[in-house]
């Protein structure tokens, strides 16, 4: 059911390599299919949009724009419980990017030089919603409340409608918490198009963040440059690390809860305990036997997963730098002394008491993290993903002329005459 692996310094080097090459390259037909939508809604607007929207969701929802009073009604007719437990999510969510939000500086001296950076949030930004089984109210809110914490003005969520031309009633419950007004009933690639360029009904966004089919993620790459995006997301994954001290029934639970997301995602052990790792199993095959989307955890494990055995908690931690998951539990008998030498993980959870779906939920730190590898270069999304920055430079005359003969000497090091001549034309009696 699930790889068992003895680390001898090469099985398990394989097996990271086969585990972080998973999730594949965009076939060449998809890209084609994609750009030729993309063109498409360039060129027709509304029209193109409406047609594909025909071909692919068999349906026009009219209006494309969910009503105020079908979302009032959405959060009136929604589950009380539900609704708290989203509001309460949404103020730790809120509570812990506001930590973030970073501001501009300005440096004086002494010559009355002023300059500086501004920092201000993306004007508009678009949120692509998947519909049927792949929508989580907690991404609407992961994704919705950094961008209005960075303050961005305009947030346009965008979701394909249901067959009956509706919308889930959660998405738009999810978007009330958010705070999201403007939700049209559009999706596919031809949707990301739509926010990229514009069109008659769908405004132009500066960046469009969520996650989609392979359609939706393809169409995302291929406009990067004309908007800003988010990383492509791949399968989700989880890492655990654990010692003698950890509780075998939790490290499966732990895993289990992320191979139950796609047939794709990974969940893997490395422990330097055979009975941890022998338990562990054990519960595995329990806890699968009794789960609900066992179907999608059997695939994942058997397929994306392992236990590994490793000598010592120093491997562990070595290989975990080397996979760099998106996200990783340090079940140890002194979690906090690991993180210092954690370098690569999305989110790290640490201790007993901090499973992962505690942080896919609640606690607030963001769960759009980066996945396959990628977090050894890329970070959790966070107010600084919808932030822009703009420079400032306000010199005196006296400033201009301390740096002229330099910037000067630059310029004409670099055949730029007219740079340096910008220069010296301020100071005609110095040359
Ligand atoms: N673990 C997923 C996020 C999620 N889990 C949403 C449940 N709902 C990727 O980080
Ligand atoms: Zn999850």
């Amino acid at each position: 059911m699930i790889n068992l692996v003895k680390a001898n310094g090469t099985d398990e080097v394989k097996l990271i390599e086969t585990l972080r090459t998973r999730s594949g390259e965009t076939g060449r037909e998809v890209s084609a299919r994609v750009s030729e939508i993309i063109e498409t809604i360039r060129t027709g607007g509304d029209k193109a949009l409406l047609d594909y929207t025909l071909k692919f969701d068999k349906i026009i929802p009219d209006p494309l724009q969910v009503p105020q009073h079908q979302i009032d009604q959405a959060v009136q007719a929604a589950d009380p419980v539900f609704l708290q437990a989203l509001k309460n999510a949404a103020e730790n969510i809120r509570r812990f990017h506001q930590k973030q939000l970073q501001h501009g500086f300005t440096v004086t001296n002494e010559d009355g030089v002023l300059m500086g950076q501004k920092v201000r949030g993306l004007h508009r930004v678009g949120l692509y919603v998947p519909g049927g089984t792949a929508f989580y109210p907690s991404s609407v809110l992961m994704n919705a409340i950094p961008a209005a914490i960075a303050g961005v003005k305009d947030i346009v969520m965008v979701t394909p409608p249901s067959k009956n031309g509706g919308v889930n009633p959660d998405i738009l419950v999810a978007a009330y918490v958010a705070g999201i007004t403007k939700i049209f009933l559009v999706g596919g690639a031809q949707a990301v198009a739509a926010l990229a360029f514009g069109t008659e009904t769908i405004p132009k966004v500066d960046k469009i963040v969520g996650p989609g089919n392979i359609y939706v993620a393809t169409a995302k790459r291929l406009l990067y440059g004309i908007v800003d995006i988010d990383m492509v997301a791949g399968p989700s994954e989880i890492l655990v690390i654990a010692d003698e001290s950890a509780n075998p029934s939790y490290l499966a639970a732990d895993m289990l809860s992320q191979a139950e997301h796609d047939v794709l995602a990974s969940a893997i052990l490395i422990t330097n305990s055979q009975r941890i790792a022998d338990a562990t199993l054990k519960e595995l095959q329990k806890q699968t036997a009794e789960a609900p989307r066992r179907d999608i955890i059997e695939k994942s494990l058997a397929d994306y997963s392992a236990i590994i055995v490793c000598d010592d908690m120093n491997r562990a931690v070595e290989l975990a730098n080397e996979l760099a998951p998106e996200h990783l539990e340090v079940m140890t008998e002194n979690p906090t002394e690991y993180l210092g030498r954690l370098e690569n993980a999305g989110s790290i959870f640490l201790g007993r008491y901090s499973p992962e779906p505690l942080g896919d939920y609640y606690a607030g730190p963001n769960h759009v993290l980066p996945t396959s590898g990628t977090a050894r270069f890329f970070s959790p999304l966070s107010v600084d993903s919808f932030l822009k920055r703009t420079s400032f430079i306000c010199y005196t005359e006296k400033a201009l002329q301390a740096a002229k003969d330099d910037i000067v000497c630059i310029a004409e090091r670099e055949g730029l005459y007219a740079h340096a001549n910008s220069i010296k034309v301020r100071f005609p009696s110095q040359n």
